[in-house]
């Protein structure tokens, strides 16, 4: 089969677009990357080059990091510097898939970025979060970034503090908790593109799904395209509803509070992380304990 009807190609090219429409993806901005299942290469796999004098590239290039846990697979990822509104046009020029070799240090590309090219810049991060993630669980094969505008705003007001993000969003929407019960990882700026983040991150993808970049963006983990999509769009719209109060308060009339959440975690039988139930101080303004 041709990688561009497969079905795991489909819903990848689908989710690049999705993202583009909610203006998460400006320019260049943000990048996608799927670890594909043994039977998605087979299928695929009279389409794909050899790395030896392959039409694709036929070379092996360094990750810039280690991921012996991931030696062998193949990943569908963005292109460095591709715009993900073009992928659902041109989705062989934009996308690559990827070999990564039997050390878990070079990957070869064995299919797509046919005008040239390479890998998405957030190539560390992105396959050593692929990799703890395949520690804690083997069928979490998606990694997205993107740059949703009001996650990105609420990094300049709320401190910089997993717990109280985490609690502040939590309270924007009923659903919040029960879609990620683990809570959002948060790191403070840092350069993009290199392992040092890919480090930090994928200390925070090993527990959670949802890491936020500081002043920059975010990224999400999920099973499928739709469950990582819609981790992505849940965080994304508390947040607009978050700066909307506080838009108009520094303090809420009513919220959730920590007993409420408790009922709904014993309702829909889902675990809360009660570090984030912690309780507030009477009158404290949003963002404060
Ligand atoms: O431009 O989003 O983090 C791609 C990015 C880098
Ligand atoms: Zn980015």
């Amino acid at each position: 089969m041709k990688v561009l009807d497969a079905e795991f190609a489909q819903g990848f090219f689908r989710m690049c677009g999705d993202g583009f429409d909610q203006g998460w993806h400006e320019r260049n901005g943000g990048n996608l990357s799927y670890r594909m299942k043994p039977e998605e290469v087979e299928e695929v796999k009279d389409d794909l080059g050899t790395y030896e004098g392959s039409v694709q590239d036929g070379t092996w290039q360094e990750i810039g990091t280690e991921v012996p846990a991931l030696a062998d697979e193949y990943f569908m990822v963005t292109g460095s510097g591709k715009y993900m509104r073009n992928v659902k046009i041109a989705p062989q020029d934009n996308v690559s898939i990827i070999h990564v070799d039997s050390t878990g240090t070079k990957f070869s590309i064995v299919w797509g970025l046919n005008k040239g090219g390479r890998p998405t810049s957030e190539l560390p991060t992105h396959l050593m979060n692929l990799e703890v993630l395949k520690k804690r669980d083997s069928e979490i094969r998606v990694v997205y970034h993107c740059h949703p505008t009001n996650i990105i705003a609420l990094t300049y007001v709320l401190p910089e503090d997993s717990e109280i993000f985490t609690r502040e969003i939590w309270e924007m929407a009923t659903e919040c908790p029960v879609v990620f019960p683990k809570g959002l990882g948060v790191l403070p700026w840092m350069v993009c593109g290199g392992k040092e983040i890919g480090v930090a991150t994928s200390k925070l993808m090993a527990k959670q799904d949802f890491v936020i970049w500081s002043q920059h963006g975010a990224f999400a983990c999920g099973h499928d395209f739709d469950e990582t999509f819609g981790l992505m769009h849940t965080v994304e719209k508390a947040a607009e509803v978050l700066l909307k109060v506080m838009a108009v308060t520094d303090r809420k009339r009513q919220t959730i509070e920590p007993d409420e959440f408790r009922d709904l975690s014993r309702a829909f039988n889902i675990p809360f992380d009660e570090r984030f139930l912690y309780e507030k101080t009477p009158g404290a303004r949003i963002g404060e304990r």
